[in-house]
């Protein structure tokens, strides 16, 4: 028996426009022939595909939100369901796209100066330059208010003395959008001494080193960054950038991202559990055929298409310029905590299978649990809607 395609139960496309619909089909075949046919051995081995950059590049895949310098200027739905697709594939191909146009891509084109703008967005489009995003630091990353990284004045230039962690790419970045307290009230002080700075990877004093033993995101690289007395031009601050509204202006689009991608993990173990469940046999007829496996197939493709229909609706909101905070934060708790459900609803359908690699199940679980605890873990995400809600800051 062959399944009908969850699309076409509750036809989510009927929403979308024709150009958003290209998009999606694009980044759906990207996904399909480039990305699937080696995640499993990537993910095994631990190897991050560097040559698919410049593809993803060619594509119009990065940067792809951003209006000039040779980027796409599409629209926040389209931008989302390309994250889906990728993250349908793997989360580790979303969070580079991610890390790269949401991130590193954004604080660039908010915040940087014209020259910054030539110099490096054309080439970050085309995946011929690659960029990072240095926010968070070992001791956590849910404050970064306590951020102990310093730029202090040298001459008319600056010195990054710090460290920064679980930093996406940055072994193998070009530049380093690296956040950093200044000591110069002329630059900004109190509330307003968090700067950015553009920091050429090759600049002595710069060092980053992937994080060894993960078991998530194996597909992708993260990073350790020590930053050991930089010494960076005067042009190096980002000059559109003052306080943490910044750093977080870049996280907003990048956790906006993320509503679409985890639901796009979601879709692809929905996918997995609901084919199984046609040919594996249990009691003399396929576990489809029972009413538990029924019932938590439904209850999975009614949260997978709920997550999209939040995420249409925040994509919406964003095109319309009206997207808040409090509302980015709605849909990033909720998708990601939905997904990491699907996938250990999946798994026991798959029974033992579901524990190998013969089915993406687990490296999508996997997955999951570094996109609930990047971005904002769910904690961080409650508390802000609890904010919206009360009007009370609880952290
Ligand atoms: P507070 O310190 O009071 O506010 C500072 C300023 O920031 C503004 N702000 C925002 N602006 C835009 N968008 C947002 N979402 C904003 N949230 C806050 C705020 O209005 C204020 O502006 P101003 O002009 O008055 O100075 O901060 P808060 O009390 O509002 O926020 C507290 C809290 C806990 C919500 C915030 O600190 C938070 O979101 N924490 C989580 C941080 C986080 O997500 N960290 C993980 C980053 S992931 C990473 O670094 C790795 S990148 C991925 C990779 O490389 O793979």
């Amino acid at each position: 028996p062959k399944a009908p395609s969850i699309d076409a139960v509750f036809d989510f496309d009927a929403l979308l426009s024709d150009d958003e619909r290209d998009w999606q089909q694009r980044a759906r075949r990207f996904a399909q022939e480039k990305i699937n046919p080696v995640i499993e051995d990537d993910f095994e081995n631990a190897h991050f595909r560097t040559e698919l950059i410049p593809q993803l590049g060619a594509e119009g895949f990065l940067g792809m939100h951003i209006k000039g310098y040779g980027c796409a200027g599409a629209g926040a739905v389209a931008y989302g369901l390309v994250c889906l697709e990728l993250e349908a594939a793997d989360s580790g191909w979303r969070t580079f796209v991610s890390v790269q146009g949401s991130l590193a891509m954004s604080a660039i084109a908010k915040y940087g100066s014209e020259e910054q703008k030539q110099q490096w967005l054309p080439g970050m489009a085309k995946g011929e330059l690659v960029g990072c995003f240095g926010l968070t630091e070992p001791q956590g990353g849910s404050d970064p208010a306590g951020m102990t990284t310093t730029a202090r004045r040298d001459g008319d230039g600056w010195v990054l003395s710090g460290a920064k962690r679980w930093i996406g790419l940055a072994s193998l970045a070009d530049v380093a959008v690296i956040w950093a307290k200044v000591d110069d009230p002329e630059f900004g002080e109190g509330g307003r001494a968090v700067r950015g700075f553009l920091v050429p990877t090759s600049t002595p004093g710069f060092t980053a080193t992937p994080i060894p033993g993960k078991l998530s995101m194996r597909a992708s690289v993260q990073c350790d960054i020590d930053l050991d007395d930089v010494r960076l031009p005067a042009d190096a601050i980002l000059p559109g950038a003052e306080g943490l509204s910044g750093p977080f202006g870049c996280l907003n689009e990048a956790r906006y991202g993320i509503i679409w991608g985890a639901m796009g993990a979601a879709r692809s173990c929905l996918e997995a559990g609901l084919s199984r469940s046609l040919t594996r046999e249990v009691f003399g007829k396929p576990i489809g055929a029972n009413q538990l496996t029924q019932a938590k197939l439904a209850d999975m493709f009614v949260e997978v298409e709920k997550g999209m229909l939040l995420a249409l609706h925040l994509g919406r909101l964003k095109e319309r310029g009206a997207l808040t905070p409090a509302q980015i934060s709605v849909g990033k708790l909720n998708s990601v905590r939905e997904a990491l459900e699907i996938a250990h609803q999946t798994r026991s359908i798959l029974a033992g299978d579901g524990i190998t690699n013969a089915f993406p199940v687990m490296r999508h679980a996997n997955n999951l649990e570094s996109v609930r605890t990047y971005e904002g873990t769910d904690e961080i995400h409650q508390l802000v809607i609890g904010r919206a809600l009360t009007g009370l800051a609880a952290f």
